[in-house]
C-alpha cells in the first residue's frame, strides 16, 4: 500500500517558529512519526512551494501507483482553485489535514477551496492530523 503525503507552502519551516500555533516538530519529524506508526505503508512524500508541483505530484497519483493522498496544502488551502480542479481528476480517497484549527483563525482560513475536492479535513490536532488522516484513509480503503 503506498500513501501520498503532501505539504504545502511554508511547511518545510516547521518547527522554526510559531510553536504555539504549530508545535515543535520539524516535517522530518513529522515523517518519522508516520513511518513508525504505519510501518507497512509505502509513503511518498513531496513538500513544495510551488502550486505546479503539487499539480504535477496530484497527476502522478492518476496512474494508479498510490492508494490515497493525505495533504496539507499550506496557504494554498484557501487560494488554489489548480490544486481544486487536479484533485478532481484523481479517484482514491483523500483526506485533508492542518495542524492548526482552521475555524478558529483568522477569517479568511475559514474557507478551503481545496477542502470541496477532498473526501475529508481533520483540522486542529497538532501532528496527529496527519496520523488521523492515515487513519482515515485507511477506513475508507477498508470500507469499499
Ligand atoms: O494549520 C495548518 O496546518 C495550515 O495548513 C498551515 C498553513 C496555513 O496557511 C493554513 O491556514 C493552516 C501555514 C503553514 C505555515 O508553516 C509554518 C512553518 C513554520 C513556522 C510557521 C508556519
Amino acid at each position: 500500500m503506498t500513501f501520498l503525503i503532501l505539504n504545502g507552502p511554508n511547511l518545510n519551516l516547521l518547527g522554526e517558529r510559531d510553536p504555539k500555533t504549530y508545535g515543535v516538530q520539524a516535517l522530518s519529524d513529522i515523517e518519522d512519526l508516520l513511518k513508525k506508526a504505519y510501518p507497512d505503508i509505502d509513503f511518498i512524500f513531496v513538500q513544495s512551494n510551488h502550486e505546479g508541483d503539487l499539480v504535477d505530484a496530484i497527476q502522478s497519483a492518476r496512474i494508479g501507483t498510490v492508494n490515497a493522498i493525505i495533504a496539507n496544502w499550506g496557504g494554498f488551502t484557501h487560494t488554489s482553485v489548480a490544486i481544486h480542479d487536479a484533485l478532481e481528476l484523481v479517484d482514491i480517497p483523500k483526506v485533508e489535514v492542518h495542524i492548526s484549527n482552521i475555524h478558529a483563525r483568522e477569517e479568511f482560513r475559514e474557507r478551503s477551496i481545496t477542502g470541496r475536492a477532498m473526501d475529508g479535513i481533520i483540522t486542529g490536532f497538532g501532528v496527529n492530523s496527519y496520523l488521523l488522516g492515515v487513519d482515515a484513509a485507511l477506513k475508507m480503503l477498508s470500507d469499499n
